[in-house]
């Protein structure tokens, strides 16, 4: 250090040095503030995501075509459960709780992913969603396996394994109906109609239009960018539609030899802003929905809250057996 630099100078080049030599930032490590908001508003966003992603496949599970599909749609759905609550504890790491976090959904102040504010109108689209969304979900998280904070990263690691089946039920759901009937087939082929697009917004606006990307690719919060992540989704996902036998619903998709992917159209980056803004055909029943479920649910931490006050006090009607009066 030298006479003139501070405390605080001193911190950030030891945090600098860490993001540099690809070593994880840890809740006990000094970070600037900037990087404490921005590591929390992507988390809270992408935990916020997997919590109402469970709305769209939830409305199915009591009309799944089999006893099989059911079964496997609820341990998807369950998963996603998992997921949020996974992240919003590794979010809670960085001081936020859970319950911050939720109101400020509530208050409209954080966001969840677009595609999550279109309606699931058939079972195709079941399929869709674990196809399209899960795999956009894949290509993002795997690279934010290696994100510079450490709880997400850990969090990440777990939940891509997860991912991976979601993708692959999806897949599964969406060829055996492009295999059945024609009706069937024409299911399929609408869902895909429905969801591409919403898809590949997911992924967020172009590089140059991203507000975070530039710094959070320096903080290596992000590693990789939107366009290149879309580009990624658009290269592995265009093969397995035409194996199918469905057709990706873009006019201007080829492949382009020269530069060993596939080129694709402009994505209707007003429908994007629209639905981000809380204009999208199911945001506003999305958010209800949630906020009418946390309001159910009252009762319940009502009484895990009386009942840790109660352990806490001794208050208890008598302690487990075996535990030498440990609670
Ligand atoms: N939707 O500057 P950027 C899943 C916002 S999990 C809504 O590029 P950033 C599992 C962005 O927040 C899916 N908002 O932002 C599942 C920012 O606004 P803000 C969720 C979006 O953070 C499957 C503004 O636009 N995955 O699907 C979207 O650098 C099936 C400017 O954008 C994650 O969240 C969008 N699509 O990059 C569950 C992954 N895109 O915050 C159930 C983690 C952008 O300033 C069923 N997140 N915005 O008000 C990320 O990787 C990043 O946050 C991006 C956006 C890539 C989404």
């Amino acid at each position: 250090m030298t006479e003139t630099s501070s405390p605080t100078d001193a911190r950030l080049a030891t945090f600098e040095e860490k993001v540099a030599n690809d070593q994880r930032i840890e809740p006990g490590d000094w970070m600037p503030d900037a990087f404490r908001k921005n590591v929390l508003r992507q988390m809270s966003q992408h935990a916020h995501s997997e919590v109402i992603g469970m709305q769209p496949e939830g409305n199915w599970i009591t009309r799944a075509p089999s006893l099989y599909r059911k079964v496997v749609l609820l341990a998807k759905i369950q998963d996603e459960g998992g997921h949020g609550l996974y992240l919003y504890s590794a979010a809670e790491t960085l001081g936020t709780s859970r319950e911050e976090m939720v109101q400020a959904l509530h208050e409209g102040k954080a966001k969840y992913a677009s595609i999550f504010n279109y309606p699931s109108l058939t079972w195709a689209d079941i399929g869709m969603i674990g196809w399209l969304v899960d795999g956009a979900a894949i290509v993002n998280q795997v690279s934010l396996q290696r994100t510079s904070y450490g709880p997400y990263s850990r969090a990440m690691v777990r939940i891509c394994k997860e991912e991976s089946f979601h993708q692959r039920q999806g897949y599964e759901a969406t060829m055996k109906l492009a295999q059945g009937s024609a009706e069937q087939k024409a299911m399929a082929q609408d869902a895909l109609d429905r969801w591409w697009w919403p898809s590949l917004m997911m992924f967020g606006p172009h590089d140059a239009e991203s507000a975070h990307s530039g710094q959070s690719m320096k903080w290596k919060l992000k590693r990789e960018s939107n366009d290149v992540l879309r580009q990624r989704f658009v290269d592995q996902t265009v093969p397995q539609a035409e194996f199918i036998g469905l057709k990706i619903p873009d006019p201007d998709l080829k492949w382009n030899e020269e530069r060993g992917s596939y080129d694709f159209g402009e994505i209707d980056w007003d429908e994007f802003k629209r639905v981000i803004a809380g204009n999208g055909p199911c945001n506003r029943q999305r958010l209800q929905h949630h906020i009418n479920a946390r309001q159910e649910g009252q009762w319940v931490r009502d009484a895990l809250r009386a009942y840790q006050r109660k352990r806490r006090t001794r208050d208890l009607p008598g302690d487990l057996p075996g535990n030498g009066g440990q609670r």
